[in-house]
C-alpha cells in the first residue's frame, strides 16, 4: 500500500520564537519544492539529507510568507522512517496556519493526532511502547515523570521486552520440534522447559515489582483533604499549594464546592482536592449538602484521604469519628491542625482518642498558618500514596496497559508451568507459551489490535 503525504503544524499555536511544519510521506521532497527556495539559487533536489537550508517560504500564488530553515530528512533515517520535510519558521500561528495551508494545496493532507509516530511504529523505527513514551513524555507533569518516560523512550522496556519475547519464542520452537519430530530429536525434557519458563517468569516479576510505583509517577494520585468544618482543610490546600488558591474565613461553610488543584511533590504529581466541611445536615442550607456529598464521593475516588481535627478542640467531634468508620478501608492519613493555637493537652486527648479508635492510624501535627509539620505532612502523603524516593529503583513500566498485558502473560506462564508440573503433553503447554507471547506483543506492538493503536494514538497531540 503506497503511504499518502501528511503535513501538520508541530509546534504549539502560539507566539514563539519558532514555529515548525512538518511533512512526511513519498512526496515530502516535492511539497517542500512548491513551498520554498533555497537561498542561492539552489534547487531542492541539490540539499544534502538532513542538514539545514536558509531560503524563502512562499505560498501557492508566489506570495512571500516567511524566511526560514528547511530540512530534508530521507526515508529510513527520519522520525517517521519516511521521506520527511520540516520548514522552521518563525512560531507566529497565523504565519504557521498559512504555510500549513500552502503544504495542503499542494499534495499534503492534513495529518490526524500522532499520525507521524503511528508512522514511525509501523514502519519499525519505534516499538509501540516506545510510541507511547513519546505521549507520556509531552503530557508529564513533573521532571520525576519526564525523565521516567525519557528511560521509556530510550528503549529501556522494548529491549527487556524484546529479550522475554525471545526466550519464549527459543521455548515455543523446542516444543515444536519435539512434536513434529518426536523420532529424530530428543524430546525437551520437561525440567528444561520448565527452568526456562520460570526464568521468564521472574523477569515478568521484576518488571511488575516497580510497576505501581512507575504507575504513581506517571499518572500521579488524587488526595481529597476532608474534615469537618472550619478545621482548617482550605488553608491546609494553600499551604500545601503555596498559594492562596481556596477561600479562608472563620465562617464554617465556607468551601462548598469541590477545589481541585495539581502539586508535584518531590516529583510525584498530585491531584488535591479540598472539599465541603461535615457539620449536621439539619443546621446546612440546600448549597452546602450538596457540598457535603460531593465531599463524600471525592473521598470514594481518592487514591489518600486526609482527614483533618481542629487541634483546640482538644475532642474527636461526632463528624470526624463518622468520618473515621467511612475511610476504616482506604489509605488515610489523620492531620491535627492548629498546633500554633492548641496547648499540648488538648494535642495529647486527641492523639490519644485517635488511638483508641484506631491502633495503627497514622497521625501528623501540623500548623497551616506557620507551616509547622509541612513536612512532615508531605511525606506521610508519598509514603501513604506508595511512592518511594526517585533513584531508590527506576521503574520501566508505568502504564496501565502495559501492566495488565504483563499480569497476562505472568498467568499464562503459570499456567504453563502448572502443566508441565502435571506432565500434561507439551502441544498443549505451547498454546499457553502462545498466549503469554500474544500478550507481551501488546506491549511490543508484535500482535497489537487496530482498536487499541488507534486508541493510543487518537490521544496524541496534533503534529506528533
Ligand atoms: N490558629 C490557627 N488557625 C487556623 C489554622 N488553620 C486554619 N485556621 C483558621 O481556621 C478558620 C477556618 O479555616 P479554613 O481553612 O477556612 O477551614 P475549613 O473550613 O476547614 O476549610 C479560619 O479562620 C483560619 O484562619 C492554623 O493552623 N492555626
Ligand atoms: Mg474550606
Amino acid at each position: 500500500m503506497k503511504k499518502d503525504t501528511i503535513a501538520a503544524i508541530a509546534t504549539p499555536l502560539g507566539a514563539g520564537g519558532i514555529g515548525i511544519v512538518r511533512v512526511s510521506g513519498p512526496d515530502a521532497a516535492t511539497v517542500l519544492s512548491c513551498l520554498f527556495q533555497p537561498a542561492g539559487g539552489r534547487q531542492i533536489d541539490q540539499m544534502e539529507d538532513r542538514r539545514l537550508y536558509l531560503g524563502e517560504v512562499r505560498d501557492a500564488q508566489g506570495v512571500l510568507l516567511d524566511r526560514a530553515l528547511a530540512v530534508l530528512m530521507y526515508a529510513p533515517h527520519s522520525y517517521t522512517g519516511e521521506d520527511v520535510a520540516e520548514l522552521q519558521l518563525h512560531g507566529g500561528p497565523t504565519l504557521l496556519r498559512s504555510v500549513l495551508a500552502a503544504a495542503l494545496t499542494v499534495g499534503a493532507r492534513l495529518a490526524e493526532p500522532g499520525e507521524f509516530t503511528l508512522r514511525a511504529f509501523l514502519n519499525g523505527k519505534i516499538a509501540l511502547s516506545q510510541a507511547e513514551a513519546v505521549a507520556d513524555l509531552i503530557s508529564a507533569r513533573t521532571g520525576r515523570a519526564s525523565r521516567q518516560a525519557a528511560q521509556q523512550l530510550a528503549g529501556k522496556l522494548a529491549q527487556r521486552i524484546a529479550a522475554i519475547e525471545e526466550q519464549l519464542t527459543g521455548v515455543l520452537a523446542q516444543i515444536t520440534v519435539g512434536v513434529d519430530f518426536p523420532d529424530d530429536v530428543d524430546a525437551p525434557q520437561n525440567s528444561e522447559l520448565l527452568q526456562q519458563i520460570q526464568e521468564v517468569s521472574a523477569q515478568i516479576d521484576q518488571l511488575l515489582a516497580t510497576a505501581g510505583q512507575g504507575r504513581i509517577v506517571r499518572d500521579g494520585v488524587r488526595v481529597t483533604i476532608a474534615g469537618a468544618v472550619n478545621v482548617g482543610k482550605s488553608s491546609l490546600l494553600n499551604r500545601l499549594l503555596d498559594a492562596e488558591r481556596a477561600i479562608v474565613t472563620e465562617l464554617p461553610g465556607t468551601t462548598r464546592d469541590l477545589i481541585e488543584e495539581a502539586v508535584d511533590i518531590e516529583g510525584v504529581p498530585l491531584l488535591l482536592t479540598d472539599t465541603a466541611g461535615f457539620r449536621d445536615v439539619r443546621t446546612v442550607d440546600k448549597v452546602e449538602r450538596l457540598g457535603m456529598d460531593l465531599s463524600r464521593r471525592a473521598m470514594e475516588q481518592a487514591g489518600v484521604s486526609i482527614l483533618v481535627l481542629d487541634g483546640t478542640l482538644g475532642v474527636v467531634d461526632a463528624e470526624s469519628r463518622l468520618l473515621l468508620r467511612e475511610t476504616q478501608d482506604k489509605p488515610r492519613l489523620l492531620v491535627i491542625n492548629k498546633l500554633d493555637a492548641a496547648s499540648p493537652q488538648d494535642i495529647a486527648h486527641i492523639r490519644s482518642a485517635l488511638l483508641e479508635l484506631d491502633a495503627d492510624l497514622r497521625i501528623v501535627e501540623v500548623s497551616a498558618r506557620s507551616g509547622q509539620g509541612l513536612p512532615q505532612l508531605r511525606q506521610a502523603i508519598l509514603e501513604l500514596a506508595g511512592a518511594v524516593p526517585e533513584g531508590a529503583s527506576t521503574a520501566l513500566v508505568s502504564n496501565l496497559r502495559h501492566i495488565q498485558a504483563l499480569q497476562e502473560a505472568q498467568q499464562a506462564l503459570l499456567s504453563a508451568q502448572s502443566a508441565l508440573d502435571m506432565e500434561i503433553p507439551t502441544d498443549l503447554v505451547s498454546i499457553d507459551v502462545e498466549n503469554a507471547l500474544t500478550a507481551l506483543g501488546e506491549i511490543s506492538g508484535r500482535s497489537v489490535s487496530e482498536e487499541v493503536l488507534n486508541n493510543i494514538f487518537s490521544r496524541f497531540c496534533l503534529g506528533k
